[in-house]
Parts: structure tokens; C-alpha cells; sequence
């Protein structure tokens, strides 16, 4: 396949089962074209009127038989279209729970920023390591972008106001276009940039490379420099809840609701206390900071809020024991 290069290099997971169900389409829709061809010549030369005085033939009303296995092989057909990219949809846009590498991207006119857990930045590039689930958390800061990898068969909108998250896994070591697939502005043909694949020890190597303090230590000067840290730490009249171990656990709200605080959830207490209280806590104590912190304060402000849930310990590693919920 590689010589006959319709399609773009393959170097992520899906990117083979995406081209497998894109054979099965090509050759479903090439067998049909054939089909319909083959009808047409053929009935054109076998009952083609031969001589000028030939009665014309009687037309035909429908054939039951006929009509019902032309209306059920091509559903059947289409059922296991659907079926097939459902399953490829939901395994895409359902990243794995644990040990993925998560990456922090935020699009802007006209360009992709890029950031890491440990403190690197990029603009309009990416580093990746192959073998090793590799979350996107995608924001944008202006309009809607769409961030596309044709080499990982990877395309996500990304929508201002929101995060998207997707997942792939790289295999091929190499580099890769990144491209924006959404028009987006007078510069849009010029937004994308280079996603390099390296092997796991090479990865290692450059993510130890220098860095302006880790995404988390950035958070945390935000959190200081915002005030976040006066509510939500040294308050000790019990007003604002703790922080501690809120990522990846549920929360029960006021209105009775419980929802998961994910990335989205953080995001939306920061930016709109209002729209999720937190039961036993009070409205419009938390200044709404909305318009105040840039995309990218945010994410760093969320790596921070995430690293005070320590992932719970895991068999065989030896991991700090995780603080207790609320100490007060
Ligand atoms: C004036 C005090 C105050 C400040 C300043 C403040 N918060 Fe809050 N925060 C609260 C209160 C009260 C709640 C609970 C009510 C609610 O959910 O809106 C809360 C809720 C939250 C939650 C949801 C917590 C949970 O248990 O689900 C997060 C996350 C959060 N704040 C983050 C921040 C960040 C980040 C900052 C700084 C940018 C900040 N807060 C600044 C008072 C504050
Ligand atoms: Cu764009």
C-alpha cells in the first residue's frame, strides 16, 4: 500500500482500522458502480431494437421478489457501514482512563499552541511518543479551528468556550503535518505545523529538556496570583470547598446533581462558579473569572487543580499515599 499512495502515511492505531474501513466503502461503492455499468451496457445491447419494424417490446410493472432484494442487501449492506464506524467513532472519542500521556492544545488565529504537563511549549509543534495513549485536551481562543493529523487519521473541531478531548496512540517514528481544518480567517491556509513521533527513550530525553517550570508550577503561581489560593486554601472558616482530590471524583451539586469534575467541569467552576454549585457551599462567593485568564491560564490552572488529586496508588509502584478530602 505504501507504493500506492492514495492515502497519507499511517502512524497511529486507528490509522489502520480508519483505512480498512475506507477499503471496505471503496470497494462496496466500486463493486456497485461496476454493477450499474454492466446493467446499463448490457440491456442497451441485448434488447436494443434490431430491425425498424420490431414491435416494441411490453414494458414491465415491478417484481416483488426483485424489489425486496434490492431494498434488503443494500440496508444489510449499510448496517455494517455504520455499525463499523459507530464502534471506530466511540473507540476514538472515548480516551483511556489511565497512563495517557495528555497534552494541552489551544488554537488561535493562526496558529496551534502546544503545552505539556511538564512545562514545554511549542508553537505549531508536537512531540509524541509512540507506543503510549496520547490525550489531546483541545481549546481554542478565538473562533472555531479544526485540528487535523492526516498521518494519525485525526480530526477534531475545536470549539471556543469548550474543551474537546481526543485520543490516539502513534506507531511510526517520524514527522507529520498538522493542519487546521476549519476555515477560520484570512490566514487559515497557513495554520498547522509538524508533529514529530519519537521512540520512548528519545521522548523521555527531550521532555527532560529545559522548560520555564512545569505546567503545574505555572499553575500555580496563577492560583497565587489570582487569589484562588486565599478561598480555597488558608480560608478556615469553612466557606470554600478544599481542592484536594476534587479531580476525576464525583461531585454532588446544590441542585442535587452529582457530575464528574473533568477538565470541562474545572473549567466552568473557574469561569462560572455560578452554573455548578458545589452542595453545602453558597453562590456568589467565587468571583466569576470570565474574560480574566487566557485559554492557556486555564489549562495551566487545571494541570495544578489535577495535581492535587494524586492518581490513587497502583500495584507494584510506590506512590505518595493521596491526602484525604477536605482536612478541615
Ligand atoms: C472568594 C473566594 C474564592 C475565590 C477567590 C476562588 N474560589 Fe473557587 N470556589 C469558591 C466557593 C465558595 C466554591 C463553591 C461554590 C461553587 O461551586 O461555586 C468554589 C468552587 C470552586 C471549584 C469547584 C470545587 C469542587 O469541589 O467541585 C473549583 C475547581 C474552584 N473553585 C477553583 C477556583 C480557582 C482556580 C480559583 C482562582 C482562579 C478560585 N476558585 C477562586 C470560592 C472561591
Ligand atoms: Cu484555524
Amino acid at each position: 500500500m505504501g507504493v500506492f499512495s492514495i492515502f497519507p502515511p499511517r502512524a497511529s492505531t486507528t490509522a489502520v482500522q480508519v483505512d480498512a474501513l475506507y477499503t471496505f466503502l471503496l470497494i462496496v461503492a466500486g463493486i456497485m458502480t461496476a454493477l450499474i455499468f454492466f446493467c446499463v451496457f448490457f440491456f442497451a445491447v441485448r434488447y436494443r431494437r434490431k430491425n425498424q419494424d420490431d414491435p416494441a417490446p411490453k414494458a414491465i410493472h415491478g417484481s416483488l421478489p426483485l424489489e425486496i432484494a434490492w431494498s434488503v442487501f443494500p440496508f444489510l449492506i449499510m448496517l455494517v457501514m455504520f455499525a463499523w464506524g459507530a464502534k471506530l467513532y466511540f473507540q476514538n472519542y472515548t480516551p483511556p482512563l489511565h497512563d495517557t500521556f495528555d497534552i494541552y492544545v489551544t488554537g488561535k488565529q493562526w496558529m496551534w499552541k502546544v503545552q505539556y504537563p511538564t512545562g514545554q511549549r511549542e508553537i505549531n509543534e508536537m512531540h509524541v511518543p509512540t507506543g503510549r495513549p496520547v490525550k489531546l485536551i483541545l481549546a481554542s481562543e478565538d473562533v472555531i479551528h479544526s485540528f487535523y493529523i492526516p498521518a494519525f487519521r485525526l480530526k477534531h473541531d475545536v470549539v471556543p468556550g469548550s474543551y474537546q478531548t481526543y485520543w490516539f496512540e502513534a506507531t511510526e517514528p517520524g514527522r507529520y503535518h498538522i493542519l487546521c481544518a476549519e476555515y477560520c480567517g484570512t490566514n487559515h491556509s497557513d495554520m498547522g505545523g509538524w508533529v514529530t513521533v519519537m521512540k520512548p527513550n528519545d521522548f523521555e530525553r527531550w521532555l527532560a529538556g529545559d522548560t520555564g517550570g512545569s505546567m503545574r508550577e505555572q499553575g500555580e503561581k496563577l492560583f497565587q496570583q489570582y487569589g484562588c489560593v486565599t478561598c480555597h486554601v488558608t480560608d478556615r472558616e469553612g466557606r470554600c470547598p478544599s481542592l484536594l482530590n476534587v479531580f476525576g471524583n464525583p461531585v454532588v451539586l446544590d441542585d442535587g446533581r452529582t457530575v464528574v469534575a473533568d477538565e470541562a467541569y474545572v473549567r466552568e467552576s473557574i469561569l462560572n462558579p455560578n452554573a455548578k454549585v458545589v452542595k453545602g457551599y453558597k453562590h456568589d462567593i467565587m468571583p466569576v473569572f470570565q474574560g480574566q485568564i487566557s485559554e492557556e491560564g486555564l489549562l495551566q490552572l487545571i494541570v495544578y487543580v489535577k495535581s492535587l488529586s494524586p492518581p490513587a496508588p497502583r500495584s507494584g509502584k510506590s506512590a505518595a499515599p493521596a491526602p484525604k478530602a477536605n482536612p478541615k
